[in-house]
């Protein structure tokens, strides 16, 4: 029997208010966003987190092989990077599933102690030169531009037994390192980072038990690996640019961790303290390369001599650069790689141990409850920051393109990755809105993670990949996740669908 559904005034008045609050709630009707034509759109990994094959090929020992080897226990399900992905022999398979997302550019790093097993050029391992052709040379074939890290946190161990990064000298070999990767790869490389994330790994000196070397001389070897890397990193690209970049024709930047900070309440105090934790996070790194005046941040100069002097430091705990380590270091870079995951409410106040970069910046970090949480503690889904960290760095660094090199969420390895789907969406309206609205030069965007990886100090227990990766399989399988297909799509078109525009 045929039932009609008889349309009363009733039921029409309440369609009616559907269709208004619907319309309310998607506000103005969003068209599609688009991207230019010439943005680049990829996918990114980093060699101690993929490659596993930690003694093979005339490999050398990095610090986190010999940290894992020789502390056990430190990662949440007791794994480390010896096999990881398996990607030294797996990488036709990984062009292949980048292929396949249809992506412009691969971001990838090289393993020092492949290449120099000891650090020193003395040595130079042919087998590891070799290995990294073999991956740039298959991207090419497949119409993929390679965007290299140097440097990625696996520091060649017999360079730690001289000191790491809080040895000056380092800066030295580093350099000689950056010019056999210049003779070997810059024919066909035309991205280079020289550091990522120098956050993250001078915390390997800062008490941090997951980061190798996990020395703890907080508050004072973490500003001595500043120093160090910051030089380095200047000399990596005067070296390009005096003697490669002519006939070579490339980019050389830096890729700087910048999590927001953003004042928890109006008060003064806790905006005062809010771009602090900025400028002691990322300014720290920012500042001496891409601003006009150079050197560290004024307050991040003042508030660590201050403290020292008030603990009865002769000096100041932060190395401070002479005038001509201030130019030298200023405007070495073509552009600023930005790695951006999420976003932090805060308040003046007291955190971190006595000495402590934390407690010099006097600012507290809490946590936006109200936001979705990844299986990474430390990371919300808060999209709104990103558009904020995009305008800043316009703000502080005018002048550099930013190339997004890092952005992602971590889930347990599920293959319908709803909450990654979401979470891209958000970030990459937010980014157009900073491009088209504010006018930020975003020139790149590579997505973190190809594949589940091991992920530091959580091992696969929180996974950022596009793919899934059975680590219990000897072949380690790599399975696409709906994700994979979502941002295919997105790279492909070159178009945000209008659902995810805000
Ligand atoms: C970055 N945090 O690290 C690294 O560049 C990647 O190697 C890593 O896998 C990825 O982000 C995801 O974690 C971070 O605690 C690690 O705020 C930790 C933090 C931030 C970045």
């Amino acid at each position: 029997m045929r039932t009609t559904v008889k349309m009363t005034s009733a039921t029409r008045a309440h369609s009616l208010l559907l269709l208004v609050a619907s319309t309310a709630a998607w506000g103005v009707a969003q068209d599609a966003g688009q991207f230019p034509a010439d943005f680049l759109f990829g996918v990114a990994t980093a060699s101690y987190q993929i490659e596993g094959a930690w003694n093979e090929g005339g490999k050398g020992e990095n610090i986190f092989d010999h940290m894992f080897h020789t502390t056990p226990n430190l990662t949440t399900d007791g794994t480390n990077g010896d096999v990881a992905c398996d990607s030294y022999h797996k990488y036709e398979t990984d062009i292949e599933l980048a292929k396949n997302m249809s992506v412009d550019v691969y971001r990838l790093s090289i393993a020092w102690a492949r290449i120099l097993p000891t650090g020193d050029i003395n040595n130079i391992n042919q087998e590891g030169i070799d290995y990294y052709n073999n991956v740039i040379d298959g991207l090419l074939a497949n119409d993929i531009e390679p965007v290299i890290t140097m440097f990625h946190w696996d520091l060649p161990q017999k360079l730690q037994d001289i000191g790491g990064w809080p040895n000056p000298r380092l800066a030295d070999y580093f350099v000689e390192y950056a010019r056999v990767l210049y003779e070997n790869y810059g024919d066909r490389v035309k991205w280079w980072q020289t550091f990522n994330e120098p956050a993250s790994f001078v915390a390997g000196y800062s008490g941090n038990t997951a980061i190798a070397p996990a020395i703890n001389s907080s508050g004072v070897g973490d500003y001595m690996a500043a120093y160090t890397l910051l030089k380095a990193h200047a000399a990596a690209y005067r070296l390009y640019d005096e003697q490669y970049r002519a006939t070579q024709q490339g980019k050389v930047g830096i890729t700087i961790n910048v999590m927001w900070y953003e004042p928890a309440t109006d008060a003064q105090a806790d905006v005062d303290a809010a771009e602090r934790k900025n400028q002691f996070y990322a300014g720290l790194y920012g500042h001496p390369i891409f601003t006009s005046e150079g050197d560290y941040p004024a307050v991040v100069k003042q508030r660590v001599a201050e403290n020292s002097q008030a603990e009865g430091y002769p000096r100041s705990r932060l190395i401070e650069f002479t005038p001509e380590e201030v130019e030298y270091i200023k405007g070495t870079a073509d552009f600023f790689g930005l790695n951006h995951y999420t976003s932090y409410p805060t308040t003046e106040g007291v955190s971190g141990s006595n000495p402590s970069m934390d407690l010099d910046a006097g600012a507290v970090a809490g946590d936006y409850t109200d936001y979705p949480l990844a299986a990474s503690s430390w990371l919300r889904s808060v999209p709104w920051g990103f558009r904020k960290t995009l305008n800043w760095l316009v703000q502080q660094y005018p002048g550099y393109p930013i190339f997004v090199m890092e952005n992602g969420w971590s889930d347990t390895g599920e293959l319908d990755d709803q909450g990654r789907i979401d979470y891209y969406g958000a970030y990459l309206a937010e980014m157009l809105n900073a491009m088209n609205e504010d006018g930020v030069p975003v020139i790149g965007y590579t997505a973190w993670s190809l594949l589940d990886n091991f992920e530091w100090g959580t091992g696969f227990t929180t996974r950022f990949g596009l793919h899934y990766v059975d680590i219990t399989d000897p072949d380690r399988k790599r399975t696409p996740k709906a994700s994979s297909r979502f941002l295919e799509e997105i790279f492909r078109t070159k178009t945000l669908p209008a659902k995810y525009m805000r």
